[in-house]
């Protein structure tokens, strides 16, 4: 059994988002999502449509999941690496190469990012 963890906002969640978390899942066993505050996300220059707690709620409902934290900043991935004793670190390949100095810390696993949805795709959809 090994344990994982992947970030994100998970706003709108959709398919793209779903099939990151069952593949985290699967490639450890215990699966730790870190999901974005609101407060992190205005500093990731994302604005959400729904809030923290119904995203992390969402999250927190789904069979691959096993725990959510808060992400407050960018600065505490090692520090939850170390606190969750996390042994493989997953995001999507649009960060390729952007985690590589947790590498001391965990391995790091980019994953394909599922083509043709997004957040922004979906807001954009039902603006027409
Ligand atoms: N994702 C995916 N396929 C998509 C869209 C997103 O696999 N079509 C993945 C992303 O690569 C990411 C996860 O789903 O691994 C969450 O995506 P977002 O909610 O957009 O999160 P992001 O803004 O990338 O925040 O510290 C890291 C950040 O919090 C990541």
């Amino acid at each position: 059994m090994k344990r994982v963890i992947t970030y994100g906002t998970f706003d709108l969640f959709h398919i793209g988002h779903l099939n990151i978390l069952k593949r985290a899942k699967a490639l450890g066993g215990y699966l730790v999502v870190a999901v974005s505050t609101d407060e992190f996300n205005l500093i990731k220059n994302k604005i959400c449509t729904y809030p923290y707690r119904d995203r992390a709620a969402i999250v927190e409902a789904l069979e691959y999941v096993d725990k959510v934290i808060p992400e407050n900043n960018w600065e505490q991935k090692v520090d939850d690496i170390k606190n969750n004793d996390i042994d493989i670190f997953v995001m999507g390949n649009d960060w390729t190469d952007k985690f590589d100095f947790l590498k001391e810390h965990c391995e790091v696993v980019y994953l394909p990012i599922t083509d043709g949805i997004s957040t922004t795709e979906i807001k954009n959809k039902l603006k027409k």
